[in-house]
């Protein structure tokens, strides 16, 4: 009975141990996930799509009134609400991921919060939490659930921003703490999705400190040890959003997201019709990957839950592509520096296949310059046929790689971004010299 006891504690003990390990994984285990999916979809549905206006901005910068704005909630109604068609049509784009947005700046929540009635539970005709339902349905087509959430709140009675011309307050201790406490309660719940992403947004308005974001991030660690943060809180997340749209040259993280409108608008907004075609999108996507990012692209659902016909065909547009060209997306990384090859590139994670993405016509063979690898096999991605590599002006004495062509032919290209596959006879290895004086010839 005694020896019973002894062997009990010690099972208790190592449990508590691994369990405890558990809590301490590395950023690289928690983001190994993120690094390969390459594809999210971004989901803005929210009462300003009954009047397809701007979400939150539209009253907090004066387009509207406050109270014109949250008169929308009477016609949020979500009766063609489909989480599982949602959840499909994600999947069927390629997507490895989700986010939807829980509550935005206008502080509507979509689902059933206890700490304000200001929800579409409570406020609007739809009656019903929309949110749970669809982290489930995405959990069942097996996306990974990202929640969007708004630290800042201007419709909080006790959060000092409100309109862009007009404060609640400017210092008060006592108001900011029941802020707090309130915007740590609507977190609290969020975790109890078990969230495998966190996308803040908002945090601008208030410092680290204020907004208490190390108690934050601790929070969520605690209760989902495997969860990653997006950057949006104030130096607190784990990876970077670039700024001013795609980047020009590689970021410096060694995670990053793109997120992306589909038109101009991150919401419903049936007056803006200049969407980017599923062909720009793509080319988009494959410079996110030759860089090593991932694309986090938006839709914007009607108030009656049902996606805009123009976002439906873009998303099986994408799926088009990505479903022919999975080996050279998923688990990839960032491709060879320019100067290469004239156009995108990315290397499989050993770095012994090299993906060339041919986003034009060639009207000749396509070439490669400084590889220094003997090319074991080349073949269309999506189709398999093998393609001839052929090497010209190699000089036996010098280290400078010859110039290699390869043929593509036109029956084997693809509608919008071709990729040829080059098998390497190891690890991708350049010649990154800038050439060499001839010394004997
Ligand atoms: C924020 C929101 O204000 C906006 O309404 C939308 O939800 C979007 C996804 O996120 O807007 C931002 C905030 C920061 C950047 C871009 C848009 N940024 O850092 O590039």
């Amino acid at each position: 009975m005694k020896y019973l006891k002894i062997i009990l504690i010690l099972c208790f003990l190592t449990i508590h141990q691994v369990v405890g390990q558990e809590k301490e994984l590395s950023k690289d285990q928690r983001l190994a996930w993120f690094k390969d999916a390459k594809l999210g979809i971004f989901i803005h549905w929210g009462i300003y799509a009954v009047n397809g206006i701007d979400e939150s901005w539209s009253f907090h910068n004066g387009y509207i009134s406050y109270d014109d704005y949250m008169k929308q909630l009477d016609g949020f109604t979500a009766t063609n609400y489909n989480p599982e068609y949602w959840a499909e049509l994600i999947k069927e784009s390629g997507a490895k991921y989700t986010v939807i947005t829980t509550k935005h700046h206008d502080g509507v929540a979509l689902w059933d919060t206890k700490y304000s009635d200001l929800n579409v539970v409570d406020k609007t005709p739809a009656k019903r939490d929309v949110l749970t339902s669809f982290v489930k349905a995405a959990r069942s087509e097996g996306l990974k659930v990202g929640l969007y959430y708004s630290l800042l709140d201007w419709s909080h009675p006790d959060y000092p921003n409100f309109l862009r011309d007009k404060k609640r307050y400017t210092d008060d201790a006592k108001r900011w703490a029941k802020f707090t406490k309130f915007n740590f309660g609507q977190i609290e719940e969020l975790t109890k999705f078990n969230p495998d992403l966190y996308w803040f947004d908002g945090d601008w308005e208030q410092s680290a400190e204020t907004w208490k974001a190390k108690e934050i991030r601790d929070l969520l660690l605690e209760k989902t040890p495997t969860t990653i943060i997006n950057s949006r809180l104030q130096g607190y997340g784990d990876y970077a959003t670039p700024e001013q749209g795609i980047p020009i040259t590689k970021p410096d993280s060694k995670y990053w997201e793109l997120c992306m409108t589909m038109n101009n608008s991150w919401g419903y907004q049936p007056n803006d019709t200049n969407y980017k075609s599923v062909n720009q999108i793509i080319r988009i996507l494959v410079d996110c990957i030759s860089m090593g990012g991932n694309l986090l692209l938006d839709i914007g659902p009607k108030p009656d839950g049902i996606i805009p016909q123009e976002q439906i065909d873009i998303l099986k547009g994408l799926g088009r592509w990505t479903n022919k060209h999975k080996s050279a997306i998923y688990g990839t990384r960032a491709g060879i520096p320019f100067g290469h090859f004239n156009g995108y590139t990315a290397l499989s994670k050993d770095k012994t296949i090299l993906y060339l993405y041919v986003d034009n016509k060639p009207n000749g063979p396509l070439l490669i310059k400084g590889l220094k690898n003997k090319v074991n096999r080349a073949w269309v991605v999506g189709n398999g046929t093998k393609l001839k590599t052929n090497v010209v002006g190699k000089l036996y004495w010098s280290d400078v790689p010859g110039l290699l062509y390869i043929d593509v032919p036109e029956d084997v290209q693809d509608q919008d971004v071709t990729v040829i596959a080059m098998q390497l006879d190891g690890e991708v290895d350049l010649y990154r010299e800038k050439g060499q004086v001839i010394e004997s010839n």
